[in-house]
């Protein structure tokens, strides 16, 4: 295909095994949580994970410009100072990458492939978009609100611009933020410097990094992300659902002490409190944890949601006895929803929230 290097008429074939060289190298460009960090209640800057898709684009304060066009009244070209003067807020909000936990499903889709850690829990602060749309007046019969990103790359032989969207009534919510913060600090390069939005209870696609241009649509939003990229399908072919809101999920910190290659885990016997992370999306509150050691299920002691869209701590007490222990832990959110044993295979490994589990040594 003329003008096109990176056509692919097929999907990437599944494979099972060893992991590929560019499986590597997109687990080096995009960071991890290292699971002791499940301690803090906000991830300190720098644990936080990154996905980012193409290249970290380099961007200048000064000269930047957020540009709002489309179905508006008023085109707006807004400088960061003139969006720090809009009324701010902010939010702790946990966000997930929608691929976390892809390198744990069977076959495996080639793609970053996250066991457990493609997740944090940030401060944000900006201001609620919906000051930013109403001084642009959206016209009447709106149906998507587009997000560009200063970031431009191919997937799947289609060049574009990451971009996202959220139907008008969502985007106008209180919750949607445009942030030019994280943890009280002007934005990293690799989480959006200067401006991003962050959508708070979704997958952290919809949180668009370096934006720089919103477009208000008439229209269902057409771009790669949206429309190509991002659903759940069971098979090639199948037109499959969109990924929006994150899934009920915890994580547990491994205790003891870590062999240094495997990562398996070394405890003292006698009482060790486990302890860890669990959220879903949506706002909604986990309602209980459980822990299984060697697959017996007990009652762990959860945190009451503080934040509406910031993981709860959970705890346990577990009296270790000498010998090999496979721990796994779950939650349950104030809806019901609740963890799948294994995971919900989809064609591009998104949305896995099956439990998580730790081979543990008891000496
Ligand atoms: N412009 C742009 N925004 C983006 C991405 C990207 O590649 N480009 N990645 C998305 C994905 S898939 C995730 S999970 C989150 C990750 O945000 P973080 O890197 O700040 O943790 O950013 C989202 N926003
Ligand atoms: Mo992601």
């Amino acid at each position: 295909m003329a003008g096109n290097p990176f056509f692919e008429r097929e999907a990437r074939p599944h494979v099972e095994g060893d992991f590929a060289r560019d499986e590597l190298a997109l687990a080096y460009r995009n960071s991890a949580l290292p699971l002791e960090a499940l301690a803090y209640d906000v991830t300190p800057l720098g644990l936080h994970y990154t996905l980012s898709h193409f290249d970290v684009p380099r961007l200048d304060e000064a000269s930047f410009r957020l540009a709002v066009g489309g179905r508006v009244a008023r085109p707006l070209a807004l400088a960061l100072d003139e969006l720090r003067g809009l009324p701010a807020r902010t939010v702790r909000v946990t966000m997930e990458c929608a691929g976390n936990g892809r390198g744990l499903m069977r076959p495996r889709y080639p793609s970053m492939p996250w066991l457990h850690e493609g997740v944090g829990t940030a401060e944000w602060t900006g201001t609620p978009l919906r000051h930013v749309l109403e001084r642009a007046g959206l016209a009447s019969g709106v149906a998507d609100v587009a997000f560009l990103g200063a970031d431009r790359g191919f997937d799947r032989g289609v060049e574009h611009d990451y971009g996202r969207s959220l139907a008008a009534a969502e985007a106008l919510g209180e919750d949607v933020l445009l942030a030019y913060a994280m943890n009280g600090a002007p934005l990293a390069p690799q989480h959006g410097f200067p401006l991003r939005l962050v959508v708070p209870g979704w997958f952290g696609m919809a949180s668009v990094k370096w934006l720089t241009r919103i477009e208000v649509l008439d229209r269902p939003f057409d771009g790669f992300q949206q429309a190509i990229g991002y659903h759940y399908r069971k098979h090639a072919g199948d037109p499959g659902v969109p990924i929006t809101h994150a899934k009920v999920k915890s994580l547990v910190a491994p205790p003891g002490i870590p062999d240094w290659y495997t990562r398996r885990r070394l405890v003292e016997r006698g009482t060790v409190r486990l302890h860890g992370r669990a959220w879903s999306g949506a706002g909604v509150a986990i309602a209980r944890v459980e822990v299984a050691i060697d697959g017996d299920w007990r009652e762990a002691a959860v945190d009451p949601q503080r934040d509406r869209f910031a993981w709860q701590a959970w705890r346990y007490d577990w009296d270790a006895a000498p010998g090999e222990h496979e721990l796994a832990c779950r939650a349950t959110d104030a809806q019901g929803a609740t963890q799948p044993l294994a995971p919900d295979w989809n064609t591009n490994g998104m949305g896995n929230n099956a439990v998580q589990r730790v081979q543990v040594t008891v000496r």
